[in-house]
């Protein structure tokens, strides 16, 4: 079993995994020269080999218990034939979104256009680094999607009024659910051990539309995961509340964010959880971040957990603050 299938199917308290949101990328000096060279992002998501190495990156560096693939949660509206690209210094830019279009993609289509993907899987998954190891797969949440496809940019830039257009977001989000399903279990075939859900824009639903744009969704792609005998891990980030989202979903670890007070989560939530670090804390000095890890592994001590952050590290993050915070982490007694 690898160390998160331990925490999860034998409900394993000693062993506190660890890793971290965000672990393979732009704070890493080897990851942002391959990015200097590689100025298209989806092709760099293509590139087998280029995967694999920026995968490998944190795992040869850190003592980390799983690696996640490089990749984006973006591949998917690619993969649905919607343009996407990255621009420099303001994030992701989509193109028109033609349902006519959509509709057109077969399952094999969408398999055929990421098939690189799962190629980088299936080697990362044989490396020596990976030995007792998890390989973490992931999708983003069916309404994090919507959020990009009708958005066609980053949330934070400001919300389209088409989110409110019910009939157009039903019918979305019921074709994002069934291609996110297929990308998953392409991903766990070639070799993922774990999926996580990014639900990375949760916090934008109004209670009132919870059911319908994140729970209804969200617990179809669990029950999809679970039929094929693979844990998944929920980020529903910044969620109002986490008790019930993990009581109407059923997820096999919950990801808290930094917001939420962990003491309160260790005694209403049974399932065992994930993450909670603000990442900001990397910023400040090995004084604070060892005081500040070891107040969640004192939280979570008798509880089934898996140290990460409470989002993703940040890009202006020094490498060596993340391996004391996870030497920190494996030192604690
Ligand atoms: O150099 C660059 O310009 C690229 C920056 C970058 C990187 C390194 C992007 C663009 N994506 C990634 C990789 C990535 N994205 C990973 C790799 C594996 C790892 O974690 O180590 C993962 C898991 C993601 C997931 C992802 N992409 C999320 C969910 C997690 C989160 O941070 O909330 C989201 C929202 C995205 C969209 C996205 N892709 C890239 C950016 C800059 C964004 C965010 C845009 C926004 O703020 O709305």
């Amino acid at each position: 079993m690898t160390p998160i299938q331990k925490v999860i199917y034998k409900k394993d308290k000693q062993i506190k995994p660890v890793w971290l949101m965000r672990q393979a990328g732009r704070y890493l000096p080897e990851f942002r020269e391959i990015r200097r060279i590689n100025t298209n992002f989806i092709d760099l998501c293509l590139n087998k080999k280029k995967v694999k190495e920026i995968t490998l990156q944190p795992l040869k560096r850190f003592n980390l218990d799983a690696a996640i693939i490089f990749s984006d949660i973006l591949m998917v509206p690619y993969g649905l034939d919607q343009d996407v690209n990255f621009k420099k210094n303001y994030g992701p830019v989509l193109g028109e979104l033609k349902l006519q279009n959509i509709h057109k993609v077969t399952y094999k289509d969408f398999t055929n256009k990421l098939n690189p993907i799962y190629g980088s899987l299936k080697t990362i998954k044989k490396d020596k680094l990976l030995k007792n190891k998890d390989l973490i797969g992931f999708v983003g949440g069916p309404w994090t999607i919507l959020v990009y496809m009708l958005n066609k940019k980053s949330p934070k830039k400001n919300l389209n009024k088409l989110i409110k257009d019910k009939k157009l977001t039903s019918e979305l989000l019921e074709i994002i659910t069934d291609f996110l399903c297929v990308h998953i279990k392409n991903q766990v075939k070639s070799g993922a051990s774990v999926i996580q859900i990014f639900d990375s824009w949760a916090g934008l639903v109004k209670n009132s539309d919870i059911e319908r744009n994140i729970y209804n969704p969200t617990k179809k792609v669990i029950n999809f995961i679970h039929s094929l005998k693979i844990p998944a891990i929920c980020f529903p980030r910044n969620i109002d509340d986490y008790k019930e989202f993990v009581d109407t979903i059923k997820p096999d670890v919950v990801n808290i964010d930094y917001r939420v007070n962990p003491t309160k989560i260790v005694s209403n939530i049974k399932i065992p959880v994930q993450g909670g670090l603000d990442p900001k804390i990397l910023l400040t000095n090995r004084k604070n971040i060892k005081s500040k890890v070891q107040r969640y592994l004192d939280i979570f001590q008798n509880h089934p957990y898996i140290f990460n952050l409470g989002h993703g590290v940040l890009p202006q993050t020094n490498p060596d603050m993340v391996e004391y915070l996870i030497n920190t982490v494996k030192n604690f007694k």
